[in-house]
Formats: C-alpha cells, sequence, structure tokens
C-alpha cells in the first residue's frame, strides 16, 4: 500500500453554462446535477461531489455552480480544494463569473490550477485562438497567469486524455497537506440516513480523523462521536487532510447542524465574533468601503454578517497594499490564525476582497497609530504562535534551535516553553528537548496505523519489530524515530500498546491464523495430535492440506511460540496436548529419583529417537535434566 500522498481534491470554477457540470460528467461519468430544479432550470445550485480516479491518485472532483446568486456555494466548494479546473466557453470568452471566481481563488489562497476552454467544437481555430489570448490577459499577474489551458469538447471528449495528464503532472508537484495539524472539518452538507442517524460532509482541512475519535461540533460546542467513516461510499477506518469524508456522527439530530458548523478534534478552535485581518481588495471597486459598512463574511463553509472596522482610515478604496483592519460577526465562526476569508457587500451584492485571520480572538481597539504597529506585531505571530508552529513543522527541537528557528531569545523561548507544558500544549521529551501535543497525537495516530496494518498482513506474529516500525514511520511521515520512540513509551507505558521483547502490538490484537487457512491449518494439527510422538516432518502436515510453502515457517513459529505444538528439532514437532500427556504419564510412571531412556521408551512407548528427542526437549524446558545416564525432574 502506498502512503505517499494520492488523494487530492479537485475545483470546478467558472462563469454560468460554461461547461463545468458537463465536464465534470465527461471526466468522471457522475452528473452531479442531482436535483430536481437543478434539472429543470439546467444551471447548478448546489456542489456536486464525484469521485475521480486518475492514474495513481484517488482525486474528487467538485462542481460548483456558475451563478451569481450562488456565489457563497462556490466559496464553500472551492475553499478546501488543493487545485482548480477554471473552465471558459470557447464561444463566451471571460465572462463577469470568470474574474469574480479569479479573484475568490485568490482570496482563499488556492495556488494551482488549469484552464479547461471547453465548447471548443464550437468554435473555429481562429475564434480559439482569440479566446485564449483574452483569457491569458484576464489572468495576467494572478496566479494563474503561467497555468497550461487546454481546449476540450466535453461532448466528445476531445481533449479531455490532455486536460487528465496536465492534471497528474501538476499533483506530482503538489505540496503534502498538514495531517500533523489538529483535526478540523469545515461541514459543508448534513443529511439523515435511514437507520443510519446524522451524517456530516466536507473535506477535511487539517489532520486526521479515525473511527471512533470523540469529537465537538462548534460552536454549539456539543461533544459526537465519529461512528463511522466514508470516502466516497466507501467505509475506511480513517480519512485525512484533503479528502471528503461522511462521517456519521452519534448525539446530533440533523436539525442541530448546519452548514458553516465545524467538526474539530480538540478545543484548539474556539468560537469567535471579533477577527483582525489583514484585507486585499478587488482591483476595482465600484464605491469606497465606509468604516462600520455592513459586510458578508465568508470563511470555508461559513457565511455570516458583519461590520468592518478601519483604525487606520475612514474609508477603503481599491488598493494594491494590505489593510489591517478587524471584522465583528453577527454569530460566532470558527477560526484559526491564517485562515483565509472573502469579504462581500450585502447589496447589491460585490465582492470586496480577501485575506487572511491575524488573530481569531481580536478585542476592540482604538482608532490610530498605536493600533495598527499592534496589528502589525500580532501579523509577525505571538510568541506563543511561533513556538507552537515551529514545533508543528519541525517536530522535536531543543530550546536552542527552537529559539534560533522561532526568532526569540533563549530566556523567553525557555520561560514560554514552560508555561506551554503546563497548559499541556507543549510535552518536554528530556530535559531541554520540546515537542507539541498536536504532534504527539499525530504520531500515536501514525504508529498505530502501522500496527494495524502489520497485523492485518501478519496476523501470525506477535507484533512488529519496533525497529521496522520506526523506520517506516519515519520514511513515510519522516518523524524523527527519537520522538517515536519517546511517544511508543509512553504509550506501552499507559497500555495503549503492548510490547513484548522487542515486538509491539495494539494492546487489543490477538495473534490468529489468517482466516483463509485457518480451517485447513486446525486440520493439520488435528492430524499432528492423532499421530502422537510418531510423527512425520510438520510440512508434510501442511502440505496435504495444501497451505502454501510461504506460510509454513511463518505458521510454525506461532504455533509453537503460542504452545499449540512444540519442536522435537527442526523438522519434526509434537502437538500440545501429545506433550502434556506425555509428561504426565512420565511424571506419573517413572522412578522419582531419575530414570533411563530405556526406561522411558518403555513408558512411552515410541521409537527410541524420537524418545530421545523429547527427553531432549524437556531438558531444553528445564522440566528435567541428565544426571550421568539417567534424568532427573529439575
Ligand atoms: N457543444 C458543447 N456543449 C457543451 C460543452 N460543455 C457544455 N456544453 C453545454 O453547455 C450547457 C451548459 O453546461 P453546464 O455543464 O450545465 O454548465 P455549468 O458551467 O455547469 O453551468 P452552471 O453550473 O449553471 O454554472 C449544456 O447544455 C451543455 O450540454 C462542450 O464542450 N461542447
Ligand atoms: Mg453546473
Amino acid at each position: 500500500m502506498n502512503d505517499t500522498r494520492t488523494f487530492f481534491t479537485i475545483g470546478m470554477a467558472g462563469h454560468i453554462d460554461h461547461g463545468k457540470t458537463t465536464l465534470t460528467k465527461a471526466l468522471t461519468g457522475v452528473d452531479t446535477d442531482r436535483l430536481k430544479e437543478e434539472k429543470e432550470r439546467q444551471i447548478s445550485i448546489e456542489l456536486g461531489y464525484a469521485p475521480f480516479p486518475l492514474g495513481e491518485y484517488q482525486t474528487s472532483i467538485i462542481d460548483v455552480p456558475g451563478h451569481e446568486k450562488f456565489i457563497r456555494q462556490m466559496i464553500a466548494g472551492v475553499a478546501g480544494i488543493d487545485l482548480v479546473i477554471l473552465v471558459v466557453a470557447a464561444d463566451e470568452g471571460v465572462m463577469p463569473q470568470t474574474k469574480e471566481h479569479l479573484e475568490i481563488l485568490g482570496f482563499l489562497g488556492i495556488r494551482h490550477g488549469v484552464i479547461a476552454l471547453t465548447k471548443s467544437d464550437k468554435v473555429d481555430a481562429e475564434m480559439l485562438e482569440l479566446v485564449e489570448m483574452d483569457v491569458r490577459e484576464h489572468i495576467d499577474g494572478t496566479i494563474f497567469a503561467d497555468a497550461p489551458m487546454f481546449p476540450v469538447d466535453s461532448i466528445s471528449g476531445k481533449g479531455l486524455p490532455e486536460l487528465k495528464d496536465a492534471l497528474i503532472q501538476l499533483m506530482k508537484t503538489l505540496p503534502v497537506r498538514d495531517v500533523k495539524g489538529t483535526f478540523r472539518l469545515p461541514i459543508d452538507q448534513v443529511f439523515t440516513v435511514q437507520g443510519q442517524g446524522t451524517v456530516v460532509r466536507g473535506t477535511i482541512y487539517e489532520g486526521v480523523v479515525r473511527t471512533g475519535d470523540l469529537l465537538t461540533v462548534l460552536p454549539q460546542n456539543t461533544s459526537v462521536r465519529a461512528r463511522q467513516l466514508q470516502v466516497h461510499h466507501e467505509e475506511k477506518p480513517k480519512a485525512e487532510a484533503g479528502q471528503r469524508v461522511a462521517i456519521n456522527i452519534s448525539g446530533l439530530s440533523k436539525d442541530d447542524l448546519h452548514r458553516g458548523d465545524v467538526l474539530v478534534a480538540s478545543q484548539a478552535a474556539a468560537p469567535t465574533q471579533t477577527i483582525d485581518v489583514a484585507l486585499h481588495t478587488v482591483l476595482a471597486m465600484d464605491s469606497p468601503v465606509k468604516q462600520r459598512t455592513a459586510v458578508k463574511f465568508h470563511s470555508a463553509t461559513a457565511e455570516v454578517m458583519g461590520k468592518i472596522v478601519f483604525f487606520d482610515r475612514n474609508e477603503l478604496t481599491s488598493s494594491t497594499t494590505e489593510v489591517l483592519c478587524q471584522i465583528r460577526l453577527d454569530e460566532p465562526v470558527v477560526l484559526r490564525r491564517g485562515d483565509r476569508f472573502v469579504l462581500r457587500r450585502p447589496s447589491p451584492v460585490k465582492t470586496i476582497g480577501g485575506g487572511y485571520v491575524v488573530d481569531p480572538w481580536g478585542t476592540k481597539h482604538r482608532f490610530g497609530e498605536k493600533t495598527m504597529q499592534e496589528l502589525q506585531r500580532k501579523k509577525a505571530g505571538t510568541p506563543e504562535e511561533r513556538i507552537l508552529d515551529t514545533l508543528s513543522d519541525q517536530s522535536i527541537l531543543s530550546l536552542s534551535e527552537l529559539s534560533q528557528q522561532a526568532s526569540l531569545d533563549l530566556q523567553t523561548v525557555e520561560e514560554i516553553a514552560a508555561n506551554l507544558v503546563k497548559k499541556k500544549l507543549v510535552l518536554e521529551i528530556e530535559m531541554g528537548v520540546y515537542t507539541s501535543t498536536t504532534v504527539y497525537d499525530a504520531t500515536i495516530g501514525f504508529l498505530k496505523d502501522q500496527l494495524t496494518r502489520y497485523h492485518e498482513i501478519n496476523p501470525m506474529r506477535v507484533g512488529m519489530p519496533k525497529a521496522e516500525l520506526l523506520q517506516a514511520v519515519h520514511l513515510k511521515q519522516n518523524l524523527p524515530k527519537k520522538l517515536q520512540e519517546w511517544v511508543l513509551d509512553e504509550e506501552v507505558g499507559a497500555g495503549r500498546l503492548r510490547k513484548e521483547k522487542q515486538y509491539i502490538a495494539l494492546a487489543d490484537f490477538e495473534q490468529q491464523f489468517p482466516q483463509q487457512w485457518k480451517q485447513r491449518i486446525l486440520q493439520a494439527l488435528e492430524q499432528l495430535k492423532q499421530e502422537g510422538l510418531a510423527v512425520k516432518p510438520w510440512e508434510d502436515y501442511l502440505t496435504a492440506v495444501k497451505i502454501p510453502d510461504k506460510l509454513h515457517v511463518e505458521i510454525k513459529h506461532y504455533i509453537v511460540g503460542s504452545h499449540q505444538a512444540y519442536a522435537l528439532d527442526d523438522k519434526y514437532l509434537i502437538h500440545g496436548e501429545v506433550f502434556d500427556g506425555l509428561l504426565n504419564k512420565l511424571q506419573a510412571d517413572a522412578d522419582r529419583n531419575g530414570f533411563t531412556v530405556v526406561e522411558a521408551k518403555t513408558i512411552l512407548d515410541a521409537s527410541r529417537k524420537n524418545v530421545v528427542l523429547f527427553l531432549e526437549l524437556l531438558d531444553q524446558l528445564q522440566i528435567t535434566r541428565r544426571a550421568e545416564d539417567k534424568r532427573v525432574w529439575a
């Protein structure tokens, strides 16, 4: 199984009727316009999702509506994506929502995409060239400036192979999502499944979720359990950042949940109503935005009304520089520092701009230079945030490394680290060496995933050799072995993992025969039992029931390790019950002060050779020992 990143979420974007849904269907076979109203009006209204296997990648496409009235859905849809297909119809060229979607993608920090010129079958070569130039002109200076462009015809399929190929190439270069972060899922759909209860769906922003996890719904602040996870209708034990997941949760009904609520693994994210932000405006604003103007604030799947507050001006006109200001919201939302947002005017609805959250827990500030300086400082991050961010990035660091990488002096780092340890956000692995709780939790997760897989493949082994486990997790997640080792010790100490000699196992793992071969192996064991001490080589029993050769060694290890059988020598085994029976007989009938091989042979009634082997086994197990030509009980 390949553990490098293989799943991505691709978003569609583009003007109404330009062919996003048709292209989605041509690529995936899924018609994402499912609603009756969508069919009747022949426009998309809600977000559509389609699994899209692409070479070695398991991607999903999110189809968004292009109508200007449904920009909210569009923002919710593209907020969590990795890359975008910007759709422009060749017979129409760049239209208002082409531009607006482009702006929104920029504000949301989407960095990667390709452009599809749909309906290319409707225009001639000359027209196609003109449209290409038109599009190039509009993407000049945006992040799509260098994006590859492909004419396609979604009806005949022409141009799709090239488009797919470009997507694959792009995915090869995409960065890995932050699976180390604390799990966070902005909910975009809530529904009830007959007989199962409430299910929420969304794209995972950060972290990993596993079946059974205890989660919190914000802003309600209610605990729920993730009863079952599905990725594109297939049940999975876990899902991680970048994947679309449906989670069946316990404890809340459909009416208690809404699009815009957030499912989190801890309280690291809390609802807030006053936020300090860094804002970039659209280039062509119709009229200035006045102090305390009502605005619509969109972030991830949430849309909330609020007021914009400036501290260095009374109105905002189009600006090419960043403006630090505050948004006061009418309702709580869940945000983290660095989260992206889009601001729109409520009526007539127009995008003002967007940017990122500088401080999710802003307070009331005074107008003036002092506040602006404070906002500048916040933008650079508090020392705590810098330390936590650095640890999340680097996993484990010493005080001096932390001081260097977070650009803080040693004494400050020492004080803050001690404080963070008290708050249980940071852990001290050894004197002066730290990791964060988030990294610790992620590490346990990776170790357990690895063990789960190992147990599945090797159900007969006690556990995974520790060195192999550390190496596997090190290779896949680049987590230092020192950190893993510490986490392992803690988990073993707490009884959540088990350690036997150099082998590590999940606490509830039980060794067993592979399901597929179990019956036959039991048959072989039964045969072995029937034959007492007059056994054939063990291999023969397995071969007789057609167990593949490659499993022989493993099976022998397991049955001997679990005392279901005993090894007389390299080749011969006797059944555990036979062993017990013979031992009892010998203990009952042999002379208490010692016995010879000949005497034992008479009692056990077996060949001399096997009796000798059996007695040697008893010596080896320290049940008996040799004393000159006799054996005595040890
Ligand atoms: N000839 C031709 N027609 C196309 C092509 N792509 C889409 N169409 C047609 O264009 C119309 C609109 O297509 P949709 O896929 O619904 O457009 P959309 O972008 O999803 O529209 P909204 O979701 O409402 O924004 C449909 O009638 C399609 O059949 C194409 O490549 N060639
Ligand atoms: Mg559509």
